[in-house]
């Protein structure tokens, strides 16, 4: 039995776009999704995985498949809906898994022959043994996993062409900001891995550099923290001579302990969401833990750095508290507090969120017509009506953001202090320049969503 596992591609996306830049083999990352179906998968069945990122292949020359299984987030879900439609009319089964089937379970029966919604390894050997009898359900829910069953990965499959592997030590966030589907999707119970598994999968991780997908590294509770200090001893003790990368809340920094064994099991560095400078910003997209009394980020950001992790500060841009001078003004607080590259996301509505319920009821989401505008839901497109922005105001906001933090005398400086701080100036040279470049990239997408929305605005006139 012939299994293709498919991680469609979205050619709006610039942070995946390796052609258009080099410095974006470095953002390139591994569908972890499928690596663990496979992991799920019995013996006999034979596997492919294909992720369209690193190039789409030519289907039709390829062997036909018995089953073919498609993961996507949102923004991949047109693509994803391309080549199911290539398979089913070779009649080959297309099921479909992941995030946008399990938060658009309608649109998506309606486009492949089965969906597995939320977390597979419940229900993924039905799904395989259902198929091979030629009786596939339409609909799967597999729930929450057991955390201790979900299974090593497979890396051996996807092994080349990838700067960095992938890794999940935790599932699920206990804290639910509105515009995030973590909460939605994997459930606001935290769930720690096994250590003896994350050891041995992180053994089987060939490349040097590490992504640990978690949501939350180290999570929020005291037991949470416990657990994370076990595990990083354990990876110390490994000796894996790997260097990994996490995102984690801000309360990464209030530990001593807990930052010295992060950085002596590989931590390189993290990213942190900060989302917005401002209080009334925080309270908005309901990030609690950022507005602890007292916190002071750039104290946070520097107890970080000195254990020589670097720190990448991840940004919403559209908030309703949010004003024209936005951009300059995160461009400021992020260099005041001191991260080493930022992130800059438009607030967007992504369909489970508290957000999508609150926009849709307010009618302020600006690109609905769906399918086909799910592919801009890249968060490096402004899809919503904001307060006080024209589209393009806000985007000239994100463009004089990009210019001011990305602008050559800040990076040198940056740069500069990682290597007076012996603090991967490499690694810190490569980030930067892959996000100032991906900020250009941005400008030539933004041409041509906007081509795209006057066109799409006229038609809707004239009908
Ligand atoms: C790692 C990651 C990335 C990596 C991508 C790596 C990759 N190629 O997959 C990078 C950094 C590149 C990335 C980029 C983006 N990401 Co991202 N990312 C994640 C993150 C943190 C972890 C995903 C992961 O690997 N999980 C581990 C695996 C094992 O879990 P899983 O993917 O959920 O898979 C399980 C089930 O879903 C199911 N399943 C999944 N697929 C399939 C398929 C089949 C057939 C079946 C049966 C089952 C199944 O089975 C698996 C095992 O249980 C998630 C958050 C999250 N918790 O999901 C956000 C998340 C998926 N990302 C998100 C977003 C918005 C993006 C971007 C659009 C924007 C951005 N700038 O971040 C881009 C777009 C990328 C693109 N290709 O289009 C959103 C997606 C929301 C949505 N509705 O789409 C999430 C949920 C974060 C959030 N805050 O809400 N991301
Ligand atoms: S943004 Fe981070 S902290 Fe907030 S719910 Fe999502 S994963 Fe949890």
């Amino acid at each position: 039995m012939r299994l293709y596992l498919i991680n469609p591609s979205n050619p709006f996306v610039s942070s995946v776009k390796v052609k258009e830049s080099r410095w974006n083999r470095y953002r390139v990352w591994k569908p972890l999704s499928l690596m663990v179906l496979a992991g799920l998968t019995p013996p006999e069945w034979d596997i492919t995985i294909v992720d369209e990122n690193l190039g789409a292949p030519d289907y039709e020359a390829m062997p036909r498949p018995d089953l073919v299984g498609i993961t996507a987030f949102t923004s991949q879900a047109n693509r994803a809906y391309d080549v199911a439609t290539h398979f089913r009319n070779l009649g080959v089964p297309v099921v479909m898994g992941g995030i946008h089937a399990t938060m658009c379970l309608d649109e998506v029966l309606e486009r492949v022959d089965s969906v597995v919604t939320r977390e597979a390894e419940g229900v993924w050997g039905q799904v395989l043994e259902d198929a091979r009898q030629g009786r596939l359900k339409r609909c799967y829910d597999g729930g929450l996993a057991e955390i201790a069953e979900v299974p090593l990965a497979r890396h051996d499959l996807l092994s080349a062409g990838y700067a960095f592997g992938a890794v999940q030590t935790t599932r699920g966030c206990p804290l639910n900001c509105s515009f995030c589907s973590v909460t939605a999707f994997n459930g606001a119970r935290y769930r720690q891995r096994p250590i003896a598994d994350v050891v041995r999968e992180f053994q089987s991780v060939r490349e040097k550099y590490v992504l640990v997908v978690d949501d939350n590294l180290i999570g929020t509770r005291p037991e949470h923290i416990a657990h994370a200090k076990d595990l990083f001893r354990a990876l110390a003790q490994a000796d894996l001579r790997k260097k990994w990368v996490a995102q984690a809340t801000i309360n990464f920094a209030d530990d001593e302990e807990l930052l010295a064994l992060a950085a002596k099991a590989g931590c390189a560095g993290v990213f942190i969401g900060f989302e917005s400078s401002a209080p009334e910003g925080l309270l908005e997209v309901g990030k609690k833990f950022n507005l602890l009394k007292g916190r002071d980020f750039r104290a946070s950001v520097r107890r970080i750095q000195r254990h020589k992790m670097l720190v990448a500060g991840s940004f919403i841009m559209g908030l309703d508290i949010d004003e024209p001078g936005i951009g300059e003004r995160i461009a400021e607080a992020a260099s005041q507090y001191g991260v080493d590259t930022i992130n800059v996301g438009f607030l967007t509505p992504l369909p489970g969120t508290r957000l999508w319920d609150q926009m849709q009821s307010e009618d302020r989401i600006a690109l609905d017509a769906f399918p086909e505008d799910w592919n801009y839901y890249t968060l490096n497109l402004p899809v919503a009506r904001y307060k006080h922005f024209t589209l393009d105001g806000i985007f000239e906001e994100m463009m004089s953001c990009g210019r001011n933090f990305y602008s050559m005398p800040r990076v040198l400086r940056r740069l500069w202090s990682n290597v007076w701080q012996r603090r991967k100036p490499l690694i810190s040279l490569v980030a930067n320049f892959s996000y100032k470049r991906n900020f250009r990239l941005d400008c030539t997408a933004y041409a041509d969503f906007k081509r795209y929305w006057s066109q799409r605005s006229s038609c809707v006139k004239e009908s």
